[in-house]
């Protein structure tokens, strides 16, 4: 399969409401898009990055600039298969979520070409995925609380909430004493320290699932300390960048759980090796969630129905984060979504729509042509 031109395209999505974590507020969406243009056919790839880099180093605007001049042209005119995209990039170092949008593309257009599906492709065990659903911090526990139950009237079967210094132990009681049996966990996105071990510990009393990533990304060892005050099992999201990660991380005990997203480890490939991984040692895993349009929601939802997703993900529906998505909507139905079954990611983009909400965009490839810079 010969890749003959990469389409990049950044549109902007108005979010339903503002989504705020530890590390800021978010109002809208400004997402990196990719077409993978090959003698076999197109694939869409989605680019998870945010519009700053407070999540994780990368940001939409690296991410664009990275693929543009030196991750595309390194496969330009090439023979590629999806497993040869990680290899060709190797020399590039970090840059993982760019790299797994343009991985992303080609394995869309690999698998449309020969009529296989993502869930397929991936070894789905179920045709429809539990739904959970993270809720952001709200201004006030009373808030808190109609939001959540608004959530669970649409049927969510889990809830996460985001957590941060000042907003923790109380706002999880509330939730826990009006919402007795509702499978809950929270998340910190690297928050705390060390030291708010027994702090951390008042959560104990809550039932909680799992809390996820209460430390800085790079403190491994001490996740590891801090399992030995925290009961709650510790997942991590933003420590886990590759599956060698996962393995020192779980051989540390720094978590007994792990949230894969394919765009943090660099590509729908390595987050498969990291799910069979974990399922070889035990660990269950569950699929985190980047706001993504209803293109990444596509692959995120076929592989969460591989064996080893045992828990909900943050698979939510579209209309959690968008009034309009630019695929057909994801769909909450009895509280899960369908895994898509047609060829590659199975969805269909809508263009016209995705015209109108694109506010720059760029080919590489064919015949010399650079009209991007
Ligand atoms: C998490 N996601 O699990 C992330 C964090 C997150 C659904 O809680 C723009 C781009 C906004 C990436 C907001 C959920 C984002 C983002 C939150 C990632 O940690
Ligand atoms: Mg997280």
């Amino acid at each position: 399969m010969k890749l003959q031109a990469v389409e990049l395209r950044r549109i902007r999505l108005p979010l339903v409401a503002p989504f705020e974590t530890s590390f800021g507020v978010q109002t809208e969406r400004d997402v990196l898009l990719l077409k993978a243009v090959t003698d076999a056919g197109d694939g869409w790839g989605e680019c998870v990055a945010g519009e700053e880099p407070n999540y994780s180093s990368e940001y939409v605007e690296s991410a664009q600039h990275v693929l543009i001049h030196h991750l595309v042209p390194r496969l330009l005119e090439r023979d590629v298969t999806a497993d040869a995209v990680a290899p060709a990039l190797r020399a590039v170092h970090g840059h993982n979520m760019a790299k797994a949008a343009l991985e992303m593309a080609v394995l869309d257009a690999e698998l449309r070409a020969r009529g296989e599906s993502f869930g397929q492709f991936f070894g789905a065990v179920r045709a429809e995925v539990d739904s959970g659903v993270s809720v952001g911090i709200q201004p006030s526990i009373p808030e808190l609380l109609s939001t959540v139950g608004d959530y669970l009237d649409e049927g969510y079967r889990r809830i996460k909430l985001k957590i941060k210094p000042g907003w923790d132990v109380e706002p999880v009681r509330a939730v826990r004493e009006q919402f007795r049996d509702v499978p809950l966990q929270v998340d910190a996105n690297t928050a705390y320290k060390l030291a708010d071990a027994e702090h951390l510990a008042e959560l104990d009393q809550f039932d909680l699932l799992l809390i996820e990533q209460p430390l800085p990304e790079e403190e491994i060892l001490a996740h590891a300390k801090l399992a030995q005050t925290v009961r709650t099992p510790i997942c991590l999201d933003e420590s886990i960048t590759s599956a060698q990660w996962a393995a020192d991380a779980i051989e540390l005990g720094a978590c007994r759980i792990i949230n894969i997203k394919p765009g943090r480890v660099g590509g729908y490939l390595e987050a498969r090796r990291i799910h069979d991984l974990c399922a070889s040692r035990g660990v269950p895993v569950w699929m985190g969630g980047m706001l993504e349009t209803g293109i990444g929601r596509a692959g995120n939802v076929a592989m969460a129905a591989m064996p080893n997703f045992t828990l909900p993900g943050d698979t939510s529906a579209s209309d959690r984060y968008f009034h309009r998505d630019i695929t057909q909507p994801f769909v909450l139905r009895d509280g899960r979504l369908a895994v898509p079954t047609g060829p590659g990611l199975g969805v269909s983009v809508d263009e016209e729509y995705l015209d109108s909400i694109t506010h720059w965009e760029g080919t590489l490839g064919r015949a010399g042509t650079r009209s991007v810079s």
